[in-house]
Parts: C-alpha cells; sequence; structure tokens
C-alpha cells in the first residue's frame, strides 16, 4: 500500500491477469504480451459494462427473464479480454459500443420484469450507471477512471485480490463455454452465475468470505462447463482414440488452423474438401486429430509446430495461411501478418478477419501460396487419451497399480510459455521414474512430447489427454481410480504439477479446488494478483504449492509413506 497523503500517480495502463505479468507485480506501460495501453484501457471499459449489464441481468434472471442474446454478448466480450486474444483497438471500441446497447437490453429486461412482478426496480451505482461516449477520447478518459492500479491504494486487498481471482476465473469459464456454445451445446446456470458473478463485484462491501465462495463456486460452475464442452465434443465428434499423428510436412498447398476451436477447424475441413490444399493443426488444436469424425478427413494430414510461444518462427516458416481461431496469438511480424486470419473473438490490427464461416479468402490464400516442396519422412506422436480411452483399458490399470508395476500418476499440464523457468515442467517429466505414469494436457503437454518414456506393460508412460479443457478427463479418470481403490481422490498415488499462465488455468484451478484437491504445485510464479493473506489461505485450506526444485519436489512427491 502506498502512503495515503498524496495521491498515486497511476500509469498509462496496469494489467496483472496473467503469469507473464511484467515484475510479477503488473504491466504499467506495454503488456509483456504486446497489448498497448490502448488495448488495455478498452478492455478495462469491457469488464465493466460486462458488470454492469450483470448487475441487471443477474436480477431479472431471479425475476424470471433472461436474453440469450444478452448472455451471448457477455460470453464474446469477456473471451476477447484475455491474454493473447484480441489487440485490435477498433474492434474493441465496436464491442463497446454493442456492449452500452445491451446493457440498455439488460437494463429494459430488468424493469420488464420488475414490472410484471409488481416491484419497483433498485436503483444502484457502479457499473450500471448509463455511459455514452460520443467521442473515442471521452471513451479513453473514462477508462482510465477504471484502472485496477488506482483500486490498488483504495481497495481491501484482500477483497481486490479476491474480485479479481473471481473475475479471471469467469473470464475463462466464459471462454470453454463459447466453444461449447458454438457447437450448439448451453446451459442456463452457467449464464446464470457468469451474470451472479460479474455482479457481485460491483458490491462494494461484500464480505471476503462471499467472494471466496464465488470463487470456489466459480470452479464449481466450471466443471459444467468443461463437462459440457467434453459433451460437445464427444457428441459431434466421437470420443478420442490413440493415435499417431504425423509432424512432418506433406507435399502440397497448406492451411494452418492454431487454437483451441474444434467446431472452426471442422469448417475449415468441410471447405477444403476436394481442393487439394491440405490442412495442419498447431498449438492446442493437436487433439483434434484423435476425434474419429475429424481425424476422417484425410487431407488433415498432420501437426506443425508446438506450444503458442514459438509461433513467430514457425508462422513465418510456413508455406501458406495460418487461421488463429482462439488464443494464443502473439503478435505477428510484418513477413506473415497477410496471411495471418483471424476469426470470432480473435483480433490484430492490420490481419485479416474472417467472417460469417466463409473460409473463402483463406482457401484463395493457400492457392497463392508455395505450399510445401516435398514430403517428408513421416515422424509420429502418439494423443487421444482422453477419459475414454484411459477408462477403457482402466482395469489393466488397477491390476499395475496393485502389482506395483505403476507406483505413481503425476499430471505434468496445463499452459506453456516463454519463461526459462518453465524448463522445471520439461525437466520434472523426463526425470519421472520409470514405474510412474504421466497425464498430460494443454499447451503444456510440448515440454514432454519430444521424449521416450517407454512404457508400463503396453501402457505408454505419457498420455494426453487432450487440451487444457480436458481437465474434465483428467478429473474423471481420477474419481474413477479412486472408487476402484476405495480411497479419495487425495489419497490416490498422484500428483498434479500444473504450469499455469492465462485465465483459462484460472478457472481450472478453481475447479480442482472446488473439488478439494490438494496438495498441487503451481509454477512457474505465483499469480500477481493473489494478496498474501490470499495466498496464506490457499496454502492453509488446500496446501497449494509453488514449484520448487525439481530433485526437491519430486523426492517430497515420493517419499514413503509416513516418512517427513
Ligand atoms: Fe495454452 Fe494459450 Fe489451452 Fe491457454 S495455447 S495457454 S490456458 O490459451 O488455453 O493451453
Ligand atoms: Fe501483462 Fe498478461 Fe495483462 Fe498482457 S495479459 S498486459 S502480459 S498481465
Amino acid at each position: 500500500m502506498s502512503d495515503t497523503t498524496s495521491p498515486p500517480v497511476l500509469h498509462e495502463m496496469f494489467c496483472y491477469q496473467c503469469e507473464q505479468t511484467a515484475h510479477g507485480s503488473g504491466c504499467t506501460t506495454i503488456g509483456t504480451c504486446g497489448k498497448t495501453a490502448d488495448t488495455a484501457i478498452l478492455q478495462d471499459v469491457m469488464v465493466y459494462q460486462v458488470k454492469g449489464i450483470g448487475q441487471y441481468a443477474h436480477r431479472a434472471r431471479k425475476l424470471g427473464k433472461a436474453d440469450r442474446a444478452i448472455d451471448n454478448a457477455v460470453l464474446e466480450a469477456l473471451f476477447m479480454t484475455l491474454t493473447n486474444v484480441n489487440f485490435d483497438t477498433d474492434e474493441h471500441v465496436c464491442v463497446i459500443q454493442d456492449l452500452q446497447r445491451t446493457k440498455q437490453q439488460a437494463k429494459a429486461l430488468y424493469e420488464q420484469a420488475c414490472a410484471e412482478a409488481g416491484q419497483q426496480p433498485e436503483a444502484f451505482d457502479g457499473p450500471a450507471v448509463w455511459q455514452a461516449f460520443p467521442k473515442k477520447e471521452d471513451l479513453f478518459n473514462f477508462g482510465r477512471t477504471l484502472s485496477l492500479e488506482g483500486l490498488k491504494y483504495t481497495m481491501d486487498p484482500d477483497r481486490l485480490s479476491l474480485q479479481e481471482l473471481l473475475t479471471y476465473g469467469i473470464k475463462g469459464l466464459a471462454a470453454y463455454a463459447h466453444h461449447a456454445m458454438l457447437l450448439g451445446y448451453t446451459d442456463d446456470s452457467i449464464y446464470a452465475f457468469v451474470h451472479e458473478a460479474m455482479a457481485l463485484t460491483t458490491e462494494p462491501d461484500v464480505a471476503i468470505d462471499t467472494l471466496l465462495a464465488a470463487c470456489l463456486k466459480a470452479g464449481e460452475v466450471n466443471l459444467t462447463v468443461m463437462a459440457l464442452l467434453d459433451q460437445a465434443h464427444t457428441e459431434t465428434f466421437g470420443h478420442p482414440e490413440p493415435t499417431h499423428v504425423n509432424t512432418a510436412p506433406v507435399e502440397g498447398k497448406a492451411i494452418l488452423v492454431s487454437g483451441h476451436d474444434m467446431k472452426v477447424l471442422h469448417d475449415v475441413l468441410k471447405q477444403t474438401e476436394g481442393t487439394g490444399i491440405n490442412v495442419y493443426t498447431h498449438g492446442e488444436l493437436l487433439p483434434a486429430h484423435a476425434y474419429p469424425k475429424l481425424k476422417a478427413f484425410k487431407h488433415l494430414v498432420g501437426n506443425y509446430g508446438g506450444a503458442w510461444q514459438l509461433q513467430v518462427r514457425e508462422f513465418e516458416a510456413f508455406p501458406g495461411p495460418i487461421l488463429m481461431t482462439t488464443n494464443c496469438l502473439k503478435p505477428p511480424s510484418d513477413s506473415y501478418k497477410d496471411r495471418l486470419y483471424t476469426i470470432n473473438v480473435m483480433g490484430f490490427d492490420g490481419c485479416p478477419k474472417l467472417s460469417d464461416n466463409d473460409f473463402g479468402p483463406l482457401i484463395e490464400a493457400a492457392k497463392q501460396h508455395a505450399g510445401f516442396p516435398e514430403t517428408k519422412p513421416a515422424k509420429t506422436t502418439l494423443i487421444g487419451f482422453g477419459r475414454n480411452a484411459v477408462l477403457g483399458v482402466a482395469d489393466k490399470v488397477i491390476d499395475a497399480v496393485k502389482q506395483g508395476a505403476i507406483k505413481h500418476f503425476f499430471l505434468i499440464g496445463g499452459c506453456d510459455g516463454a519463461e526459462f523457468a518453465r524448463n522445471y515442467f520439461t525437466d520434472f517429466g523426463h526425470q519421472t521414474p520409470d514405474d510412474t505414469v504421466i497425464l498430460t494436457l494443454g499447451c503444456g503437454k510440448y515440454r514432454l512430447m519430444d521424449h521416450d518414456y517407454g512404457d508400463i506393460g503396453g501402457i505408454p508412460r505419457l498420455l494426453d489427454m487432450g487440451q487444457c479443457n480436458d481437465a474434465y478427463s483428467a478429473i474423471k479418470v481420477a474419481m474413477a481410480l479412486a472408487e476402484a481403490f476405495g480411497v479419495g481422490v487425495n489419497d490416490l498415488p498422484l500428483s498434479l504439477i500444473i504450469s499455469w499462465f492465462e485465465q483459462k488455468a484460472v478457472a481450472v484451478l478453481l475447479t480442482l479446488l472446488h473439488l478439494g484437491i490438494k496438495d498441487i504445485r503451481l509454477g512457474p510464479n505465483l499469480p500477481g494478483f493473489v494478496s498474501p493473506n490470499v495466498l496464506s489461505l490457499l496454502v492453509e485450506k488446500y496446501d497449494l504449492k509453488p514449484t520448487g526444485t525439481v530433485e526437491e519436489d519430486m523426492a517430497a512427491i515420493l517419499q514413503p509413506v509416513g516418512a517427513s
């Protein structure tokens, strides 16, 4: 806290929502992610608008009135403010204008609900106040007044910390809910909680315990969201099955699809069918190859490249257009900006944006570019160990544990990133003993994949469960194993070594805490928005630990029961 006698001088921007925040405490001039101060200010306004909409939409829902257009506008706006999603300031201004209209609709809906219920509408302050911005500069000036940095001087640090933990968890679950929504899967309880939670963050005197309970509830709702997305993926594309994916180039014209959105990938595959263009996945779309209805497309020829942070070098070298369906987008270099396409919530100033699910411009661009000149000898990586595949061999796994062939399970996964400290996760995977099994998911898997771990009685030692949202699969497998052994999940020989980066990882972490899962090791750095008191609480209640050294952590995890 600052000295309270002189007013603080605030920086042009302030953002500390992700792991790579500057100095661990906040980006104040430009984001480490490349987000400009202008975009950061506009995103503050968007979150403010969503909170205002939440105040009305939550109250309207309590009186039985909801509007899916309002709900979806909120999901989209929140998704846009995630790390590495949208850097286009003009698009932010348009969305803010749309949100103003949405806020009016939410207000009208609430007033109608009150009239029908014979009640007087409540008056409330803060985000619900209507803001019209005749000039862009007014919008920026208003946005500057919303700085979180200012709140650090005026608000109780623990309340602010929990308010932001809740906000980032909601952002993360909104992203997953958006994926499910695009596939036609929605659940009213998700929207209801998003509005309720955003409205809660506007209440100045809300009790710490109420905020903490809301964070855990966000974890519970995120479990519902991940289950819904799992259902959307598996009912639409079939259950993932173990699959060897080619990672070498194939001769011919090429399109690269990155991000997480299976629906968009599917639509690209449909529209490129018969064109002779090969489609490659990148980053978090690697797991697409394991879904029967996606791998059935013969021109889905392989996966290209690694985790998101390597994309500038990889995209420069790719001989065709690239489509970013979701995060993580790094600011592109000029050498490929004109062939980097975005869609839905994604955006970057100067990059072409696709609309109406029309991939014609992407296909035309692929025809204009050289493609790969030759087919390289196939190299493969094994993926596809979702819950169905793993539980299909559950008997074998349980026998291997009972006979002592498998001594321990590690879930090493989550997000990847550029920091040197993330080598912890690579080294940890490599140093796991031969009688242990590694489950992995998220883009963090790329750190583990280029290594031969062998197998235990035919069970591969490295089992890739899919995308970060497939944490749901890992949870289902852990629960099934706990039931089979007649113990609680915390009593299984299972350790979670989680690498986090952005707000979806925050949502998944809240889900694990909601489930009462203890002893998680989290790294490479702890969130900058967690206050010392909130951290102590998480450590005390959940035994949450920062990652230490591989040797010490491994020894502590594998020490015989009873030793200390
Ligand atoms: Fe990674 Fe990016 Fe999937 Fe994140 S590509 S870092 S947690 O968006 O969502 O794992
Ligand atoms: Fe910084 Fe992360 Fe915010 Fe980007 S999203 S400005 S890197 S804290």
